[in-house]
Formats: C-alpha cells, sequence, structure tokens
C-alpha cells in the first residue's frame, strides 16, 4: 500500500503497443511522472492474451512496429514475412528494455474504477489489487479487440471437458492430440486457429455460423535481401504506412474494376492470390465501395474455396457468403480452406444444424450430439468499447461512460468524450484503429496526445476536454464515412456491434482512411485545438467550437477508406 493516493502527472492504463510508447513520450520527452497500470502478469497486450493455436498478425512484420525511432526500427530484424505472437513480444521486451520501461509499469495491476475528482482535478485510480492512486491525465491504451465473447450458450456450465476463449489463451501448452474437438467461430481468429488444431486432433468440428472470405497469406521466412531492403528505406517505408489509408506497407490501386476487362482482372486476382495477404483488398480502389465492382472479387474467392475443398457439400457450405468480400474485417490464412479436405474435420453449418446447447460432454445440435472433449470459443470480441465498459468510469458530476456510450459511443476524433476532462483514448472509437494496420494509428494517436499535452503545460492548461458540439459533428462525420462504404451492408460485423447482444448498432471506427484523419487532426492542432475546451482554473483559455467547414469536411467524399 506503499502508493495510497500517490499522485502521477500521467496514469496509462495497458501495457501494449500504445501504452509502451505513450509511456516513452510522456516519461522521455516530456519529463512526466508516468505510471503504467497493466492487468496482465508481463507487457504486450493483445498478444499477451492471444496465444491460441496459429495465432500471427495479418500485417507484414516490417510495418507492425515502431516506426518513431529510426534506430529501434533498424535494430530490430523480424524473421518472416507475418509476425507471431512469441516474435512480437520479443520486440516489445527488446523495445521495453532498450527504453527501460518496465521500472514505470505495475503488472498485475487491474483497473476497476476510474473516477474525475472536480476539486482535485485530478482522476482517482482504483484497482483490483486496492491499489488507489491519482493523476492529472489519464490515458486508455487498452486496446480494441481485448474484451472476450463467450456467447450466451446454454449448458456451458455442464460442460466437463475443458473450454477455452481464444482471446485469454492459457500460457501452458494445450494438447489437441486426439481429442475430439469443437470450434465454435470462423472469424480471422477461427480461420487461423482450425488449420493448427486439426494437426493434432482426433476430430475436429468446425462450426460455422456466417461462413467467410479468405486469401492465402503465404507466410514464409524473409529473405537476406528483403531484410536489407527493409533496413535500407526506413524513411520510405515509414512515408508508404503513414500516407496509405490502411496504414500497411502497399498503396490501393488507383484503378476501378471496370477499367479491366473479365481476363485482366482475373489476372489481377489471380496475381494477388499468389502473393497473399491483405494486399488482395488494395487491387482495385473502389472494391470497397461499389457493390458491382465487389462481387467480381467476391465470385473469384468463392471460385477458389470451391476448386480447394473436395467434399461438394462443404464447399457449398463455405462459399455461400451473402456479403462483399472485406465488409467484414479480411481474414487470411494459412491451408484454411485445405483444411476441409483431412479426414479429421468436419465443418458443421450452424446455419441449417443450430447449436441447442452444450452439454456435460459435447454439443447438442437440432439434427444430433457432437461428443466432445475440447470446446475452443473463437467468437471474437465486445470489440472497441467493451473494455471501456468492464471499467467504472466516470466523469465531471460523476457521470458515468456507459451512460454518454449507452446509444453508441460520442467521442471527439476517437481521442477524447465531452465531459471526461483529460481523459484521452488511444485508438478510441471514432478513430481509424480496427481499419488499419494498428501500430501506425497508435503511433500518431500517442504523438497527438503527447503534444496536445505540451500545449496544455507551455499554456498553464489544466484540463482539456471535448467539446460537446464537435463530438456530435465528430460522430456524424464517422458515420458518412461509413456510409460511403459497403461496411455499413454486412449487418452481423463486429465493427457495428452486432455480434454482442443488446449492443446498440452504430458503426465505431473511423472509416475515411488514416492519411485523411491525420490531417484532420493535424489540422486541429493548427487551429488551436478547434473542438477541445481548454481551461485554466476555470478561466476557459480556448472552446474554439468546430465549424464543419473549418475541422472536418463532411461533404468530401470518402474514396478510398481506410479498410
Ligand atoms: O472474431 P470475429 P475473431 N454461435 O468476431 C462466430 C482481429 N484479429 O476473433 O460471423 C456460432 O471476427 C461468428 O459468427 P458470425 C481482427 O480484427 C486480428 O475471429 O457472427 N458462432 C464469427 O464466425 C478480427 O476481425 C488478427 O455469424 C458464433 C466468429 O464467431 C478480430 O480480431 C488475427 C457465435 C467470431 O469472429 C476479431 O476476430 C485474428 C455463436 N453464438 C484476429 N458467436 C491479426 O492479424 C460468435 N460466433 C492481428
Amino acid at each position: 500500500m506503499l502508493d495510497q493516493l500517490k499522485s502521477y502527472d500521467a496514469i496509462i492504463i495497458g501495457a501494449g503497443f500504445s501504452g509502451l510508447y505513450q509511456l516513452h513520450s510522456l516519461r522521455d520527452q516530456l519529463g512526466l511522472d508516468t505510471l503504467v497500470l497493466e492487468a496482465g502478469s508481463d507487457l504486450g497486450g493483445t498478444w499477451f492474451w492471444n496465444r491460441y493455436p496459429g495465432a500471427r498478425c495479418d500485417s507484414e512484420s516490417h510495418s507492425y512496429c515502431y516506426m518513431f525511432s529510426e534506430e529501434i526500427y533498424k535494430e530490430w530484424e523480424w524473421s518472416e514475412r507475418y509476425p507471431g505472437p512469441t516474435e512480437i513480444r520479443s520486440y516489445l521486451n527488446f523495445v521495453s528494455k532498450k527504453l527501460d520501461l518496465r521500472k514505470n509499469i505495475k503488472f498485475n495491476t487491474s483497473v476497476e474504477k476510474a473516477h474525475f475528482i472536480e476539486d482535485a482535478n485530478q482522476w482517482e485510480i482504483t484497482t483490483a489489487n486496492g491499489l488507489v492512486c491519482r493523476s492529472t491525465y489519464l490515458i486508455t491504451a487498452i486496446g480494441c479487440i481485448s474484451s472476450a465473447n463467450i456467447p450466451n450458450i446454454p449448458g456451458l456450465e455442464e460442460f466437463t471437458g475443458d473450454w477455452y476463449h481464444t482471446g485469454k489463451w492459457p500460457h501452458e501448452n494445450v494438447s489437441f492430440k486426439d481429442k475430439r474437438v469443437g470450434q465454435i467461430g470462423t472469424g480471422s481468429t477461427g480461420i487461423q486457429a482450425a488449420p493448427v488444431i486439426a494437426e493434432t486432433a482426433g476430430h475436429l468440428h468446425v462450426f460455422q455460423r456466417t461462413p467467410n472470405y479468405s486469401v492465402p497469406a503465404r507466410n514464409a521466412p524473409l529473405t537476406k535481401d528483403f531484410k536489407e531492403y527493409v533496413r535500407d528505406n526506413y524513411e520510405e517505408i515509414k512515408d508508404l504506412v503513414q500516407s496509405t489509408p490502411n496504414g500497411h506497407p502497399f498503396r490501393i490501386s488507383t484503378s476501378k474494376v471496370f477499367d479491366s476487362n473479365e481476363d485482366e482482372r482475373n489476372k489481377v486476382y489471380e496475381d494477388a492470390w499468389e502473393k497473399g495477404g491483405l494486399q488482395f483488398r488494395a487491387t482495385y480502389q473502389d472494391l470497397t465501395t461499389d457493390k458491382k465492382a465487389n462481387d467480381t472479387a467476391a465470385d473469384f474467392l468463392k471460385s477458389k474455396i470451391k476448386s480447394v475443398v473436395r467434399d461438394k457439400k462443404t464447399a457449398e457450405a463455405l462459399s455461400e457468403i451473402d456479403y462483399p468480400y472485406a465488409g467484414k474485417r479480411p481474414p487470411i490464412d494459412t491451408n484454411y480452406f485445405e483444411t476441409f479436405n483431412k479426414e479429421n474435420v468436419s465443418l458443421v453449418d450452424v446455419k441449417k444444424e443450430s447449436i441447442l446447447k452444450i452439454t456435460k460432454d459435447g454439443i447438442q445440435t437440432n439434427q444430433r450430439h457432437i461428443p466432445l472433449d475440447i470446446i475452443v470459443f473463437a467468437t471474437g470480441f465486445d470489440a472497441i468499447t467493451g473494455k471501456f465498459f468492464e471499467m467504472d468510469i466516470r466523469g465531471r458530476n460523476g457521470v458515468k461512460l456507459t451512460d454518454v456510450w449507452r446509444e453508441g459511443p460520442k467521442t471527439y476524433l476517437g481521442l477524447q468524450t465531452p465531459g471526461f476532462p483529460n481523459l484521452f483514448t488511444i485508438t478510441g472509437p471514432g478513430s481509424p484503429s480496427v481499419l488499419c494496420n494498428m501500430p501506425p494509428c497508435i503511433e500518431q494517436h500517442v504523438e497527438w496526445i503527447s503534444q496536445c499535452l505540451e500545449y496544455m503545460r507551455a499554456n498553464h492548461i489544466d484540463t482539456c476536454e471535448a467539446d460537446e458540439s464537435a463530438a456530435t459533428e465528430w460522430v456524424k462525420h464517422v458515420n458518412e464515412a461509413a456510409e460511403a462504404t459497403l461496411l455499413v451492408t454486412v449487418p452481423h460485423s463486429w465493427y457495428l456491434g452486432a455480434n454482442v447482444e443488446g449492443k446498440p448498432r452504430v458503426f465505431m471506427p473511423y472509416a475515411g482512411g488514416m492519411n485523411r484523419y491525420r490531417a484532420l487532426c493535424d489540422d486541429v492542432v493548427k487551429k488551436q485545438y478547434v473542438g477541445f475546451k481548454m481551461k485554466s482554473k476555470s478561466n476557459v483559455i480556448n472552446a474554439v467550437t468546430p465549424n464543419k467547414n473549418q475541422t472536418f469536411d463532411v461533404t468530401n467524399q470518402i474514396k478510398t477508406p481506410g479498410i
């Protein structure tokens, strides 16, 4: 209890990519007394928890890292095209050691409450292990997909076998050898997990509710030449990821689908299929905005599934996809569809054979009982807002964040919520976040927040708080950006909160593109933090209310969304 009511300049919640860089930035660049509180027993964030079989990042390793330091970028060498959790954790440990970050992190410390104490102009934080401390600034670095979603299927408590959620995977080895395994869920995670589970399982039943498109990842060790290219082209790669709408190290084509004839198009798709990875969606600029254009890619990908999967009924169930390609987060895989050609793997099409309940030794569908030793829930997350709602966060006048966000998250630029002074949310709802490669989004937010705090301190400003009307305009703009894409046409997407019972159906991330978003945030700074109320003691120093032409041009068409 040594830290009872100790005050810090800044408290950061979370020690993943965001929290680590924010700590370095505030402590070493701004000289602030900073503490990080982390629920896990070690650093890593998403990568501390997600250790499920087959887990691997879908972003290419040379872009899935920090770029704020040329030295760090060049000193680290990735081994494969896509990094796995172990290598990512080693990387974060390397960064942490280099910057001496651990000394300011408290592990096994889960934040339960964060209340704004108006008189003191401070946040008071209470943790599950009894720590109470205060800070002037509170920064959430809690990730977007960190709150596991376990569906409410009756009977789970009766199950006598083992069950796991992919997002809370045990640190010790889970053996599937000769076991009867049921995997529920075929999103990005399930598509990565199934082929690896099938390698040793006695039998794997994959319960699929909604079929998914997937493109081969084509993971491979990085060649000596590529490693050299990465080392020699730091500036160029940095410029690329920071200037594309999705933060990935490839440009989205400027061509439109119907600029090419069918043969040319198929060649483009075939080449992208061979190359593998998320680059498939960058083949044409209108794939994510024009349904007819999208149909050409969707048909190509469906025909690939049918050409791989030998059993006709299974191929049909896997390829009967009724929403646009990349309308949900597009997975990439290693032998996912090939896995269904194995003797020990079968697909359970939950649309036709619904799950009634979990029994003591399996899953009862409306057609049969499937005996199981292990159930793997690859059922996703209460994304973006879920982790916030696990904490009791209260702003001015004791107002709860859960109440302010009841109808959907209300933020200005995804960075702040009106009524919650000095609370900053890294990759919060209303920012590009999950539609992009995360590290460039994180770096942009961390740098923006640090710059804002520097400005506040230089100008003796005590509180920074999003203006109500600025947040209203921003939420409107976030909706308009989404409406300009096919993303909103997929009713069962987690981007809309549709995967969690009772969650409001609101499109949460900003689909206007990372490059555009960055420019808007920079413009806000240039305009003296327009849309943020900056107060010193009780005087308003700056309360420039935005007018929509001033801050973000909501009428400007979103041509290349950040997805
Ligand atoms: O979760 P999901 P995820 N009965 O929500 C099914 C990121 N990620 O963990 O589509 C039966 O996408 C559900 O069915 P449906 C990435 O951003 C990143 O796979 O709702 N099925 C769906 O099939 C990704 O988008 C990497 O009908 C049920 C699945 O469970 C995000 O994480 C790697 C069900 C959930 O899919 C989440 O992906 C992996 C029920 N009751 C993931 N409830 C990287 O590369 C749910 N489902 C960094």
